[in-house]
């Protein structure tokens, strides 16, 4: 177990998955949770980073930050993706180094593995293929990261460890429209169609890509389980083991968010890789699985959604 009274910085703490981490380590009782805005410094700028780290002295990291987005913000805007992404791991990782940082980990992506490679994806998958081409950017700024890891191990004997979450969902997600994924986006589409006048919800794509979604608070949790447990230099894969096509995921937002709209497929919208089912069986050994099944995050997803739609669907 980590020390619950030891300085523990969260990056990106304002966006779903870091908002959802702060929650639960504070939930577990640490009494030092550190973070800083965008606007206190730029995790893109390495002066401004070892700045804080030389002031915050955080003794374990958990790097969750980074710039992400859905299949069509991935598609239109590779060099943003590569540049921050790659930048924001580059500094973090460093200034950890430099400052003797206990303990950090690294959140990768699912999109980080060969488009067409067996499924479920074993971690060992890793780079043995093409990547899929709508977000071949952004994965090869997650790899570098993954690689960056292990190299810190392997060259100064760090302990950072790296994970892959499969496609995340819950509060304090992106619902924009064009740069989301597509849970957050059919729960907007389906609820704005509650008011609309023809009633119709358009879901990009074939609707028979299958993907796998774990509720962001689950993600949370896995996070703490692998700073407290995991000590590999090898990437270890965070999902449910479950996936399901677009179509049927569209079907059960429509079943709770506005049962009478019609559904009508855009099939000029690209569907990505076709599949990405993460293997998580290591994690299951190690004596980790997740607890908010699909149906009842998405609920829950769609309560706070409400509470919280103008924020949530300001541009
Ligand atoms: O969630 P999503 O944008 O990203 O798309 P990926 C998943 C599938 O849902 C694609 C379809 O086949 C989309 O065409 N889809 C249907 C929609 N309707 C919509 C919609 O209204 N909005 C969106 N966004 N999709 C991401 C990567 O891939 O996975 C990221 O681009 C990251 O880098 C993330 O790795 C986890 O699952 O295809």
């Amino acid at each position: 177990m980590i020390d619950r009274d030891a300085p523990i910085y969260v990056s990106g703490h304002r966006g779903m998955v870091g908002s959802a981490v702060v929650r639960r380590l504070q939930r577990d009782g640490f009494g030092q949770v550190l973070t800083a805005t965008r606007q206190e410094v730029d995790l893109r700028d390495q002066d401004a980073v070892d700045a804080w780290f030389d002031a915050h002295r955080p003794q374990y990291v958990l790097h969750v930050a980074g710039t992400v987005g859905g299949i069509h913000a991935n598609a239109s805007r590779p060099a943003d993706f590569l540049y921050d992404n790659i930048l924001i791991h580059a500094t973090v990782l460093r200034a950890a180094w430099r400052t003797g940082v206990e303990k950090l980990l690294y959140l990768g992506s699912s999109c980080i593995y060969p488009r067409d490679c067996p499924q479920p994806i074993k971690e060992e998958y890793l780079m043995t293929g093409p990547l899929e081409r709508t977000n071949d950017a952004y994965a090869i700024a997650k790899i570098s990261g993954l690689m960056s890891c292990e190299a810190y191990r392997r060259q100064h004997g760090c302990n950072f460890i790296s994970a892959m979450p499969t496609n995340l969902y819950g509060p304090n997600d992106n619902f924009d429209l064009q740069g989301s994924h597509v849970l957050p986006a059919l729960v907007r589409k389906f609820h704005e169609c509650r008011n609309s006048a023809d009633g119709k919800v358009v879901i990009w794509g074939t609707g028979t890509p299958r993907r796998e979604f774990l509720h962001v608070d689950d993600l949370a949790d896995a996070c703490l389980f692998l700073m407290d447990q995991y000590e590999s230099e090898q990437t270890i894969n965070v999902g449910t083991g479950k996936d399901l096509p677009i179509a049927e995921l569209a079907e059960t937002i429509r079943s709770i968010v506005c049962p009478s709209a019609a559904l009508e497929y855009d099939a000029s919208m690209p569907d990505g890789t076709p599949r990405k089912l993460l293997d998580v069986t290591r994690l299951h050994e190690l004596g980790w699985t997740h607890g908010i099944e699909l149906r009842d995050g998405i609920a829950s997803t769609y309560e706070w959604f409400c509470e919280h739609e103008a924020a949530a669907t300001a541009t």
